[in-house]
């Protein structure tokens, strides 16, 4: 396989107490779940993702909203783990105190073998009413259309308030316990791999800048410039599932002796 990284770079990966692997959209684009910044598709192309993930579009018009979660829902479903997620759970497996953090609210690193990952904007799959009462998702996602339009959101068995995704909008505070972790993780780690990130919303975007402060190695992959290309100290312009794997076996290489 081709070498990716920079001399030196496995090594310290090899050798890392505490790897943190940062992920965003991008790492699922290749399991064919659209990014924030690509342009929406079908019944959903008049709209812009950013304008539907917010506490506002959801009071303004809750059935387009949990109608539009709905049909991610369902793609989520029908995706499988790329490259990408496989590489980033066997990395976990690999080298010990490697932890997974991501913004996506698909499952795909779970179900490509990642260990606990921290969700720091939710899940697609936690629904809860607006007064905070989990509800259960409900089955047969699997028959969800691929046209999907609004869907009326359900009521909370509990206390009858509508039910909402389980995701962090803007404006919304992240989850206390996933931050906290994440920024711990962060702040004491030798390597953090930032993969298909924009880097533009906080304050996720911060983890990176942390994890440099703190000294760590900070690896980026995306195949475009992004605003955290000048406090990375490697940027490789590709795609997650072309280069994780990449990245993957020069370190296994490593690992097992062979440079
Ligand atoms: C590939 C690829 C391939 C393509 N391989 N790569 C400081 C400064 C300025 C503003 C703020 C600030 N602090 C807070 C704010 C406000 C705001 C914010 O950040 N605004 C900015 C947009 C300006 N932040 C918030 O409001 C946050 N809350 C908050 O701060 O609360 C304060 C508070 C405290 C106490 C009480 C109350 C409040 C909340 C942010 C929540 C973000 N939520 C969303 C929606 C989640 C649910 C859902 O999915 O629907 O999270 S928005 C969206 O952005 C989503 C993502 O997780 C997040 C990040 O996007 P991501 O993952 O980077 O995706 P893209 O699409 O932007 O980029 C994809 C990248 O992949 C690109 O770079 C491609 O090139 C690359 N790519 N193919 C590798 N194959």
């Amino acid at each position: 396989m081709q070498r990716v990284l920079p001399d030196g770079v496995a090594e310290r990966i090899a050798t890392a107490g505490r790897v943190v692997v940062f992920t965003g959209a991008g790492i699922s684009a290749e399991s064919g779940v659209p990014t924030f910044r690509d342009a929406l598709t079908g019944l959903w192309s008049r709209f812009d993702a950013y304008e539907l993930a917010t506490p506002e579009a959801f009071e303004a018009d809750p059935a387009l909203v949990w109608g539009w979660y709905e049909w991610r829902r369902a793609a989520v479903r029908k995706a499988e783990p790329n490259a990408g997620h496989v590489a980033a759970a066997a990395l976990q497996a690999l080298v010990p105190g490697t932890v997974v953090v991501t913004q996506n609210v698909d499952d795909l690193h779970e179900r490509a073998g990642s260990k606990d990952p921290v969700h720091l904007h939710g899940s697609l799959f936690a629904p809860r009413c607006v007064a905070g009462h989990p509800f259960d998702a409900p089955s047969g996602d699997d028959d969800v259309p691929d046209d999907l339009g609004p869907v009326p959101p359900p009521r909370c068995t509990a206390c009858g308030a509508l039910v909402r995704p389980g995701v962090v909008w803007f404006g919304e505070a992240l989850p206390r316990a996933a931050f906290t972790a994440a920024v711990e993780a962060a702040s004491s780690c030798d390597v953090l791999l930032s993969i298909g990130t924009s880097g533009v919303v906080y304050p996720a975007a911060e983890l990176p800048v942390v994890a440099t402060r703190s000294g760590a190695t900070v690896i980026q992959v995306n195949p475009d410039e992004t605003p955290l290309d000048d406090i990375c100290d490697v940027n490789l312009r590709g795609t997650a599932a072309r280069l994780l794997p990449a990245l993957y076996a020069e370190v296994k290489e490593v690992t097992a002796g062979g440079r």
